[in-house]
């Protein structure tokens, strides 16, 4: 893959406007469905920012006629920064390609190849054709991290996995048989509830869906809308149906993954309930992860981040199956009956790199994504 290509002649400005480009996609990330949440900038010759587009909410429309539209005529020489090849299909609109072409775009600068089989190089060849100077791969690395999600649905049909986890100072997160014990203050929960809004899935397993009763939805002002699909990994099928997790669905979407022998009746209570009952195999003891990250990605689930407890992201790490780690770390001990994190700042695998550190009020929070 070209994942590279002509990035040697991106210069350090290209690089800052992709860079912003990058940001402003942030903003409806978690938000556009299957689409991806791709962000466009229309730069003038003389480096004044005069259209911006993200992806609408939804998925449609997409960024570059937004960014277009603003721009207008100025548009005509100008250098389109879009962080994802630009589409070459007919959807309901026609290909943003040619949008580009249409426009007057003289040079478009790009970070992630679009892998969707009626994209996947067909917009670079349509711009080159109509002799635009395209720049390719200019922060691929960047890209492929915020559109994780996406590029794993569809280039390795598997979702992009985030763990969470809020540790204590002695190293834990939470303590036996008292469901949730509060490890991180108030800023770190706002901080959680708004990423939560980003990712398409938040899975949990059924020991903590039984002792912590969460609803795992975004509440936070303005954010309730967008709250994530809940995943239960639950063999046997035992989440009550008097759960919030049952009771939130289906208006707030409920997957409950059981191995269909074990669950029987339990799992027809459960659709019955509202949730959407998703066979899995049950492979040494616990439920076949790999497996089941393909099923949720081919149900439009691209990322998913799973919130505990301690054994299943265990189970994730030990299956490879970890693309990135959101570390809490609270100013709390828990003490007597705590149990261990299995990784805290100091136990980090070797093959993740630090790429995000911030404090929320007196906690903080450490965003680890592994090498590709
Ligand atoms: C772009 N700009 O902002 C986005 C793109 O269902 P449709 O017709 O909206 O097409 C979805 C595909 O469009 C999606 O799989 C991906 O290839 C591309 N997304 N392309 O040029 C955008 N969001
Ligand atoms: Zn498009």
């Amino acid at each position: 893959q070209s994942k590279n290509d002509g990035a040697e002649t991106a210069s350090e400005s290209d690089r800052r406007f992709m860079a912003a480009a990058l940001r402003l996609s942030g903003r409806n990330l978690g938000q556009t469905g299957t689409n991806p949440s791709v962000g466009t900038l229309i730069v003038t010759p003389d480096g004044r920012i005069i259209g911006r587009g993200v992806t609408a909410p939804g998925g449609r429309p997409h960024a570059e006629p937004q960014a277009l539209a603003e721009a207008g005529e100025a548009a005509r020489g100008a250098t389109a920064y879009v962080t994802l090849e630009p589409c070459a299909h007919h959807g309901r609109t026609p290909p943003c390609a040619e949008a580009l072409v249409e426009a007057g775009i003289a040079r478009v600068v790009c970070a992630a190849t679009d892998p969707d089989d009626r994209v996947s190089g067909r917009g670079f060849a349509l711009l080159e054709k109509a002799g635009i100077a395209v720049t390719k791969g200019v922060l691929a690395e960047d890209a492929a991290e915020i559109m994780g999600g996406y590029l794993f649905r569809t280039f390795r049909h598997r979702c992009h996995v985030t763990v969470k986890l809020a540790v204590s100072t002695d190293g834990m997160i939470g303590r036996l048989g008292e469901g949730q014990v509060p490890i991180t203050g108030d800023v770190a929960r706002a901080h959680l509830h708004a990423q939560r809004a980003q990712v398409d899935g938040i899975a949990v397993g059924i020991g903590t869906a039984l002792a912590d009763d969460p609803e795992l939805t975004c509440r936070l002002p303005g954010l309730e809308p967008h709250s994530p699909v809940r995943v239960v990994l639950d063999g046997e099928g035992r989440l009550q149906l008097g759960s919030k997790l049952v009771k939130s669905a289906p208006s707030v979407p409920l997957i409950v993954a059981c191995v269909l022998e074990e669950a029987g009746a339990r799992a027809a209570a459960l659709r019955l309930n509202g949730a959407v009952i998703l066979g899995a195999e049950r492979v040494g003891g616990r439920l076949a992860l790999p497996e089941l990250m393909e099923d949720l990605a081919a149900r439009g689930i691209g990322s998913l981040m799973v919130e505990g407890g301690a054994a299943v992201a265990r189970s994730f790490l030990a299956d490879g199956l970890v693309d990135r780690i959101w570390l809490y770390s609270g100013r709390r001990e828990v003490g007597a009956g705590g149990i261990p994190s299995p990784v805290t700042q100091q136990t980090v695998p070797d093959d993740y790199r630090l790429t995000d550190e911030r404090m929320l009020g007196p906690d903080s929070f450490q965003e680890w994504v592994r090498e590709s």
